[in-house]
């Protein structure tokens, strides 16, 4: 129950049922679903089975960037689809990533053609500047998904590669959206290497993350560098025994992934749209706040460690300016300073990227905002109300049509 997990942090008591009620004005989709042709509503259709929450901050950009934003989302997953297929042998899967990446070119493979030939018609109705951005970074991806097919993430270099080829050029792909949109400056579609970080942080946040889950699939993306300075097996670390060495490991990455902070502050700082800004501050916050939840945490290597639904509700609605942003980086580089134990081995690199962060992240204005004192006589009683109005709208959410609604008519 979303609410009882959040019952120590009244704030995102309020904001869930905020949320539930009406959602975040600042992820407000702007869509008429009647103006639009049937192909593009199913492409719609289509994101909000993805991902309901991120779906609404895709649908919420403005201008061209909406559809040519969404047509993109669907395509990587169709493309992620292929990939994480483990069905399909290696023999066949390699051509077929080299196919997927042609059909956008060539428009004749059966695969995408019957499963999603409405993504197709939208995406030859963009701009020929969204379909030339997209086209290019997908072919980069298979290619670079296709190399990995075959290998395993040895050293830290090859983990920035592979993060790079299925994140980091998703970045740079958006970025390059961005731009060509006009509704952000050339230069961040220009700046490849912050907007590769973007990528970086998100995707070795969700393999630190995804750790057991991907374990217990055949799947392997912590780099052999990294658990072979503490184990024989990465496969040890899910047993108990191997707790020490496995917290170990899981701290050096949650360090190494620490490092592309600064350069997610300094492309944020860089984005003037307001409806962007959402959409790429959302995911690095929730990121951030994962990661912190992830280091010297045992749970890691016992199942999948997730952020509270109140605290990413919270999250979603408090992240749509700069200061707000540096001060949730700010307070989440502190949480995970005072898990930093002095046995730990990467202990010094840990406090290093954490104090650059923190100088980074605490720019004055910062200093002023977040933590907001609420009185705790208030906060009880806003609790209170807020558990009997969510019993009430979970008791009355079952009532037939005609039924005494919220407003008791
Ligand atoms: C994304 C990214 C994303 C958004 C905004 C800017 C980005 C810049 C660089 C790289 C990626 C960027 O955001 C989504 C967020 C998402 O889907 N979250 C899921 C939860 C989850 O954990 O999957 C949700 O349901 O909210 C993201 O994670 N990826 C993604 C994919 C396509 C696009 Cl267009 C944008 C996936 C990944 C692998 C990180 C690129």
């Amino acid at each position: 129950m979303d609410i009882l997990k959040s019952l120590g942090h009244p704030e995102e008591i309020i904001n869930l049922f905020k949320y539930k009620i009406g959602g975040c004005r600042s992820v407000m989709p702007k869509l008429d679903y009647d103006s639009m042709s049937e192909t593009l509503r199913t492409c719609y259709a289509y994101l909000n089975q993805t991902s309901r929450s991120f779906a609404a901050v895709i649908q919420a950009l403005d201008g061209e960037l909406r559809h040519a934003v969404c047509i993109f989302y669907l395509v990587l997953r169709a493309l992620d689809t292929v990939e994480d297929d483990m069905s399909i042998p290696l023999e066949k899967k390699v051509p077929l990533l080299f196919s997927v990446v042609h059909y956008f070119m060539l428009f004749c493979f059966y695969f995408m053609l019957f499963c999603f030939p409405q993504i197709s018609v939208e995406f030859r109705n963009l701009g020929q500047e969204y379909q030339d951005v997209i086209s290019d970074i997908c072919h980069q991806m298979g290619v670079g998904m296709a190399e990995f097919l075959e290998k395993k993430v040895s050293s830290m270099e090859e983990w920035d590669k592979y993060c790079h080829y299925v994140a980091g050029l998703v970045g740079i792909g958006l970025s390059r959206l961005f731009s060509a949109s006009q509704l952000e400056d050339t230069e961040v579609g220009r700046d490849t290497e912050l907007a590769n970080s973007m990528g970086l942080f998100l995707q070795k946040t969700n393999i630190i993350r995804d750790y057991l889950e991907d374990q217990q699939e055949g799947r392997a993306f912590w780099p052999q560098e990294a658990w072979s300075q503490f184990t024989e097996r990465l496969e040890d670390f899910a047993h108990p025994q191997h707790l020490s060495s496995a917290l170990s490991c899981l701290n050096l990455l949650v360090t190494d992934a620490l490092h592309h902070v600064p350069d997610v502050i300094t492309y944020l700082s860089r984005l003037r749209n307001q409806s962007v800004f959402n959409f790429c501050a959302i995911p690095q916050v929730m990121a951030i706040a994962t990661l912190s939840a992830c280091y010297n945490n045992p749970q890691v290597f016992q199942g999948v460690v997730k952020i509270r639904k109140g605290q990413a509700v919270t999250l979603m609605m408090q992240a749509t300016n700069m200061s707000a942003v540096l001060s949730i980086i700010a307070q989440y580089s502190q949480e995970i300073l005072q898990k930093v134990s002095v046995t730990d081995p990467s202990r010094e690199k840990t406090l290093h990227i954490l104090s650059l962060i923190r100088e980074k992240s605490l720019s004055p204005a910062a200093l002023s905002s977040r933590a907001h004192h609420i009185s705790p006589v208030y906060v009880s009683a806003v609790m209170l109300l807020a558990a009997l109005s969510w019993q009430y709208l979970n008791a009355t959410a079952g009532q037939p049509p005609g039924g005494a609604d919220m407003h008791g008519h």
